[in-house]
């Protein structure tokens, strides 16, 4: 599994249109609000040049992409936190994402209702951080009560404990998301419970129409500078447009994005942008004619990513032989690579780069 998002935002901004067009899951959309009631959860695959490239000079048997888990859930209004609306019950279900992906309406359609009336970027996007803030606040007191008489008694872990805790509700409680609390940065880890949402990396998703009116161009402006403001990654996508694009083959898709001037789909700028906030890379394996990618955080040791296939491949890891995909295109294929003397030889200590092409070699 490469990583784990939830996406969050007001009720009609195009969650579940998103969440659609990424995972080909077909969630029900609707211009009604809170037309999501039930959480969905989906898989999509990653979307990658370099493993179509590859699969293209190797033609494997199969060709597996690396995948993300994402959640759609109900839209968030004033109140969530309070218990207005449906969403701050299905908050449970992405406390443990790694990133949020946070939709915000920038087209324009009268068919379609906005809970603020007028479409107003920052405001919506207050409404919902302030929804989030207010149900980490509501956890955190929660778990300070049940901790206090603990650490009076004298426990120092939880002494520990609340004092980060007590920090944290003051930092909330002046409208500060944890993860712009610099100073406890790496302390929440060793929280007991609390996955708070935000502590989670945020990546901005401006949701703009086809149109490109001039209103819908301030709007997604002031998208941009909100997440620059917080800074956060932000990338516009015209939802309602990519989801149609899923439906259309591969040529066709090119074809598409070509007419519009577009290097690539929204939706490979938003994994890209992703796994840039998430320090991931990617590498690939060719076993027995079956091309994978797998997804694993910057800096991982050649051990651990052979973990990543089986535990028992890190537990009798030997070495790695491997290849760049830099490389490897211009050999053309593994045996050629080798005989060229182009694969290195690495070790326990190896640490795996983006686009490395691995045979891990192991005893079982
Ligand atoms: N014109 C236009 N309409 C869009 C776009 N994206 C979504 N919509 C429409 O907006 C409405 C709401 O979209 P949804 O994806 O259901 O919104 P949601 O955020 O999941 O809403 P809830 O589940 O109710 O919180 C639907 O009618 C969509 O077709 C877009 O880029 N342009
Ligand atoms: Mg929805």
């Amino acid at each position: 599994m490469g990583f784990k998002c939830g996406i969050v935002g007001l009720p009609n901004a195009g969650k579940s249109t998103i969440f659609n067009a990424l995972t080909a899951a077909k969630a029900e959309v609707a211009s009604y609000p809170f037309s999501t009631i039930q959480p969905h959860q989906g898989i999509a695959p990653v979307p990658d040049l370099r493993l179509k490239e590859i699969a293209r000079l190797i033609q494997p048997k199969k060709t597996i992409p690396a995948t993300l888990e994402i959640w759609d859930i109900a839209g968030l209004v004033k109140g969530a936190s309070q218990g207005e609306g449906l969403g701050n019950q299905f908050l449970s279900h992405i406390r443990n994402v790694d990133a949020l992906l946070h939709v915000v309406r920038c087209f324009e359609d009268e068919n379609v209702s906005h809970p603020g009336e007028t479409i107003d970027p920052r405001r919506d996007i207050d409404m919902v951080n302030t929804e989030l803030l207010l149900a980490d606040l509501e956890i955190v007191s929660r778990r300070i009560t049940k901790i206090e008489k603990l650490a009076r008694v004298g426990e120092k872990g939880y002494r520990e404990e609340l004092e980060i805790l007590k920090e944290i509700e003051a930092g909330l409680n002046n409208g500060i998301p944890v993860r712009g609390m610099p100073t406890l940065a790496g302390l929440t880890k060793g929280l007991k419970d609390p996955q708070l949402l935000t502590s989670k990396p945020v990546l901005y998703v401006a949701n703009i129409s086809e149109n490109k009116s001039k209103e819908e161009e301030t709007y997604r402006a002031k998208v941009i500078q909100v997440a620059a403001e917080e800074k956060s990654p932000v990338v516009a996508i015209c939802g309602k447009l990519e989801a149609e694009l899923e439906d259309l083959g591969e040529e066709e898709k090119k074809e598409f994005l070509k007419e519009y001037g577009l290097p690539q789909s929204g939706l490979e700028m938003l994994v890209a942008e992703g796994y840039h906030l998430l320090n991931l890379i990617v590498f690939y394996t060719v076993v027995s004619k079956e091309l994978r990618a797998w997804t694993v955080v910057q800096g991982t040791k050649a051990p651990e990513a052979a973990g990543k296939i089986h535990s028992d491949m890190e537990k009798g890891f030997i070495k790695a032989e491997v290849i760049n995909y830099k490389n490897f295109i211009v050999a053309g294929s593994l045996p050629a690579a080798r005989e060229k003397g182009m694969v290195a030889l690495e070790g326990r200590d190896y640490e795996v780069c983006d686009g490395d092409i691995i045979t891990f070699k192991f005893n079982f």
